[in-house]
């Protein structure tokens, strides 16, 4: 008999939430960067193990509505809760539990079980400074498990993943048992491309970039080797900041390419030439048309 869980993941910007989804699946399918605000959309990240299909709906970490980029992100959250199994909280275990987690926890039905991740242990010398932490959340709410991990190092990944087997139910898989991702690849790409951005610019740039791709089409070279060829444009808000996204005799957008083609090379395993523009979308993060346009808009 087959079975499958639903499971959101919820968390406050920067705790690990999309590091965690990446380990737990083994394949780097959501963008993650040292920036706030680094998802956009929700994400779904599959995981089949024999008869039992985990679901993880990965969320953007953002409370406070700004604009409305900020908006739909929030509605990508609240859209995330309803119908799963389980809810994964994910928290930074060098800070303070704070409002984020309570008004996340909010957001939840009580009747949904909520498994405290408690990410980035390995910045701990002493795991006995995680006692105390563990105490205060729990006497935040009444978790279904409190599990202590480090995404990064892909410690405690097999105790989350034990305890989301319990509240899987019989019922058919919702995807082919080799997909672990339900994007597309072309959206794949161009979040390798804004992560890359993300962690190269410095604070306000990075938030007002959107990568479009125009084209993305496979051919053999003369030689016979196949070679995939992407086109990809990098928006950004101001004139200011395409020079910025350039940078000096294009060393940056130079520095960004290599990098993310580096990483498309690797996902998709084959040799790969990509072509990048700059081009200057005025407030596109308060137009719904070019939100909509750059998938943003969870539709
Ligand atoms: N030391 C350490 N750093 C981690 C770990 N997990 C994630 N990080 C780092 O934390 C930062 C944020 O990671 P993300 O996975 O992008 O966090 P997120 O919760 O998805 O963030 P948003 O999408 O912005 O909400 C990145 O710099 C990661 O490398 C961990 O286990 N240990
Ligand atoms: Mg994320």
């Amino acid at each position: 008999m087959t079975k499958s869980a639903f499971i959101t993941i919820l968390g406050r910007p920067n705790a690990g939430k999309s590091s965690l989804l990446n380990a737990i699946i083994g394949e780097k399918i959501a963008a993650v960067s040292s920036k706030p605000q680094t998802t956009r959309t929700k994400i779904t990240g599959v995981l089949t193990e024999g008869e039992t299909q985990l679901v993880f709906i990965d969320t953007p970490g953002i409370l406070k509505e700004k604009d409305k980029l900020s908006a739909y992100m929030i509605k990508a959250i609240d859209s995330s809760v309803g119908s799963i199994d389980a809810a994964l909280l994910v928290v930074d275990a060098q800070k303070k539990a704070g409002e984020q987690e309570k008004q996340l926890l909010k957001k939840l039905s009580p009747a949904v079980p909520v498994v405290l991740v408690i990410n980035k242990i390995d910045l701990f010398e002493n795991k006995e400074e995680l006692i105390p932490i563990i105490a205060e959340y729990s006497s935040l709410y009444d978790f279904a498990a409190v599990i202590p991990v480090s995404a990064i190092e892909k410690d405690g990944l097999e105790i989350i993943l034990s305890q989301l087997m319990a509240y899987a139910k019989d019922g058919p898989h919702y995807f082919p048992d080799g997909k672990f991702t339900d994007q597309p690849e072309t959206v794949i790409v161009a979040e390798m491309i804004r992560e890359k951005l993300l962690e190269l610019l410095s604070e306000e740039v990075p938030h007002g970039i959107a990568v479009g791709i125009e084209t993305m089409e496979e051919h053999d070279s003369r030689a016979g080797e196949p070679i995939l060829d992407i086109a990809a444009t990098i928006y950004c808000e101001k004139e200011s900041h395409k020079g910025i996204v350039i940078g000096k005799g294009g060393a940056m957008l130079k520095n960004v390419g290599r990098l993310a083609r580096e990483d498309i090379e690797s996902f998709f395993m084959i040799k790969t030439n990509l072509q990048l523009w700059v081009k200057v979308k005025e407030g596109w993060r308060n137009r719904e048309g070019l939100i909509k346009n750059f998938g943003l808009s969870g539709d």
